[in-house]
Order: structure tokens, then C-alpha cells, then sequence
């Protein structure tokens, strides 16, 4: 649960557009839409994209909270425009409409079964239109906003896809390499694997699931650094810095595991050969290894957070699965529609973004500050790294 920031969206895939509301940044925060955009355009990457991502080019208008290029310490309001909804007029009205071509085939994996029993819907078209990733460019607009937060006080957060189906990069995070660095070595990849070799035949396994209609998911690693001691409690299970990250990254669609650190990998170990030694150089208590993935005990440990996360294939198929017509209870063939066939690089920026929220919403929570100045101030005086 987060403590000072909260943040909510409304929109469906293809109605007008998305809508974002941020509360609790700082006043004094530099941003604007072209920093937004950045990470909008991000996150239309990727190759596996459906021709959707040809219609739209994000971009988030800054309809409130900011003044003159800064956050003036009042909500933020945004909006995104759904380019794709000129062509989706009858069948998003808003309006009362004589509009009756229904869904009714759900497809397996998806929101769709469990959506109109919950909700008593006889058209799947309701599920799918709020339950679609679409609706994580706004999550992603919001979290850029609190990773220029970030920014200003040297925390950076970088990815990349490290599995797509079987095809493995088992190479470490380049070393020496800023965080900034790393993301730009990886969106230059059509997949965002730094590894080349393990990249082309990510590609061809995309390819290969396309042609069969199919799809696939993957593994992507994420790393933050730049963090203090101390950020979530180990006094009460909410304020633990892994459940609040994990609450927050398992809402992304599609997303099925984290893990910390050495994560599963640890569990036919013994603790002696998993946990981090540590000493004490030039006034600092370092570490020999990050097993841990910057967190005990339920808090930040100041070593870098990295994370390892699963994504499952999209559920909807061009060749679909075996279903029943919600109507008829007849078994048919699942509904599908245009699709993508592998969204693992997208997922790894709102992965990004998302985090940011997160790690914002905790510095926050310890330091406190109405202006990035305040914050800036009780950072320099409290914070140990
Ligand atoms: C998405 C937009 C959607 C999908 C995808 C994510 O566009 P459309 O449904 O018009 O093709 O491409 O959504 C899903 C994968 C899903 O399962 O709903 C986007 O903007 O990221």
C-alpha cells in the first residue's frame, strides 16, 4: 500500500482516451510533456507490437498540478488521447446505441470469463475494453512523473528483457555502465536483450510464434540504485519494501512472478553460500555480493534492488483455443482480435515506470517534504547510504 502517493486511471482501450489523476508530488518538481513522452514512446516499442502501436503515438497533455514547467503541489491531471477510437465509434458509444454485434466467446487466460460473471455482463466487449494493457501507458505517464522525482536525487532505475519462450540471455548487467546507459544499450534492440547473439534468436522465436498465431511471454530484469538505507519497515508486514514493490508490479497485465535478488535460485543453497558478507571501508559498510537484491528484513539495505519478473504469452491468439459461447454454452473457438504476439520489452518500461511510483512513495514516506527542495534538505541531513 502506498503511504503519500496516490494515483488512479480511467479509460478504455478504445474509447476517447485514458485518464490519470497523481496526488502527492512535491512542489518545485521540473517536468513536462516532453519528458512524459519519452517514456510513452518507450513503451511502444518492441518487436511483436500489434499494428496498433502504428495508429497511436502517446502523449500524455498535462491538463493540471503544473505551473510554468514546475508541480505546484496540487494533483496532476492527465490525459491520453486514444487515436485508434475514431475508428471505434458505434461500438464505444457512450450514448444509448442500436449497436448489438456481442462477444461472447471468452478467450482462456484473459479477464474475459471471470469479468462478465463478476460483473453479470452478456458482452465480453466490456471486459476487454478496461481490462486491456492499454490502459498501462497511463500508468506508465504517472510513474514518469515520479521517476523525474527520482532523478533529482541521483535514484535511477534500468531493465532489459533477459527471456523470451526458451531463449535465454544469462549474461550479468554490464558493469561500469551508468543505469542511463544500460537502458539506452537496450532500447536499441528490437527486444531490448543486450546480449546479440541471444537478441536474434529472441526475434525468431517472436517470429516463429506469430506465424502459428501464437504468442509468448519472458523474463525481465530491473535494477534501482541510488537508495538509502531503510526505505519499507520490518515492523509491520504492509510496510515491507517487497510487498509494497510486489503489489505494485504483479497489477501490470500478464505479469505471473518476481523474484529478489538470488530469488528462487537460493532455495537449494546453503545460507552461507547465499547471504552477503559484509565490511566496513572508508566509513561505509559494503558488501560482497547482492544475493539479497538490496532488501532484509522487509527494507532497503542502500545496495542496488534488483528484481527478475515473469510474463506470461498475451492470451489473445490469432489460431484461438478451445471455448464455450457464454450464450449458447456451445464449445466453439475463443474469440480473437488483433493482438500482439509478444509485449515483454513494453512490459519492462511500465515495469520501470511502475517502480518508480513505488520507491517515490517510500522516499517520501521517510524523508517528507512539500517541495523537491524540503525533500532535497531532509535527505541531505538524514539519509544514509
Ligand atoms: C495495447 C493496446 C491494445 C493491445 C494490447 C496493449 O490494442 P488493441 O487491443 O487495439 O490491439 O495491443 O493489449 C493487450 C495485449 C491486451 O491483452 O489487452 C497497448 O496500448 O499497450
Amino acid at each position: 500500500m502506498l503511504e503519500k502517493i496516490k494515483y488512479l486511471t480511467a479509460g478504455e482501450s478504445h474509447g476517447l482516451g485514458l485518464l490519470g489523476i497523481l496526488d502527492g508530488i512535491p512542489s518545485g518538481l521540473d517536468i513536462d510533456e516532453k519528458y512524459i513522452r519519452i517514456q510513452l514512446k518507450r513503451r511502444q516499442m518492441g518487436f511483436g507490437r500489434s499494428s496498433r502501436m502504428k495508429i497511436e503515438s502517446d502523449f500524455a497533455q498535462i491538463y493540471c498540478g503544473i505551473r510554468h514547467g514546475y508541480t505546484i503541489g496540487a494533483p496532476i491531471g492527465l490525459i491520453i488521447e486514444n487515436k485508434d477510437s475514431k475508428n471505434w465509434k458505434d461500438i464505444m458509444s457512450v450514448d444509448k446505441s442500436t449497436y448489438d454485434r456481442k462477444i461472447t466467446l471468452p478467450r482462456p487466460g484473459h479477464a474475459d470469463l471471470a469479468g462478465i460473471m463478476k460483473f453479470g455482463f452478456d458482452d465480453i466487449r466490456n471486459v476487454i475494453e478496461r481490462s486491456s494493457a492499454r490502459e498501462t501507458a497511463m500508468r506508465v505517464a504517472i510513474g514518469s512523473i515520479c521517476r523525474k522525482l527520482l532523478n533529482e536525487i541521483d535514484i535511477n532505475v534500468c531493465s532489459r528483457v533477459v527471456q523470451i519462450f526458451d531463449i535465454i540471455d544469462a549474461s550479468a548487467m554490464p558493469n561500469g555502465l551508468t543505469y542511463n546507459e544500460i537502458n539506452e544499450l537496450a532500447d536499441q534492440s528490437d527486444v531490448r536483450c543486450i546480449d546479440k547473439k541471444a537478441e536474434k534468436k529472441m526475434i525468431d522465436a517472436i517470429k516463429y510464434a506469430k506465424k502459428q498465431g501464437d504468442s509468448v511471454g519472458g523474463v525481465i530484469e530491473i535494477h534501482c540504485n541510488g537508495l538509502p538505507y531503510g526505505l519499507g519497515s520490518y515492523t509491520q508486514w504492509d510496510k515491507k519494501i517487497q510487498s509494497k514493490i510486489s503489489e505494485t508490479i504483479l497489477s501490470i497485465n500478464a505479469f505471473k512472478g518476481i523474484e529478489f535478488g538470488a530469488g528462487f535460485s537460493a532455495s537449494d543453497k546453503y545460507g552461507s553460500q547465499i547471504h552477503d558478507e559484509i565490511n566496513y571501508n572508508q566509513n561505509k559498510f559494503t558488501r560482497k555480493s547482492n544475493n539479497a537484491g538490496g532488501i532484509e528484513g522487509g527494507m532497503t539495505n542502500a545496495q542496488p534492488l534488483a528484481m527478475k519478473i515473469s510474463m506470461k504469452p498475451i492470451p489473445t491468439l490469432v489460431k484461438p483455443l478451445d471455448s464455450v459461447d457464454i450464450n449458447t454454452k456451445k464449445p466453439m473457438k475463443a474469440h480473437k482480435e488483433r493482438t500482439d504476439s509478444c509485449a515483454v520489452p513494453a512490459a519492462s518500461i511500465i515495469a520501470e515506470n511502475l517502480l518508480c511510483i513505488v520507491i517515490a512513495d517510500s522516499i517520501l514516506s521517510k524523508f517528507g517534504g512539500d517541495s523537491i527542495e524540503q525533500l532535497k534538505s531532509h535527505m541531505s541531513r538524514t539519509a544514509q547510504f
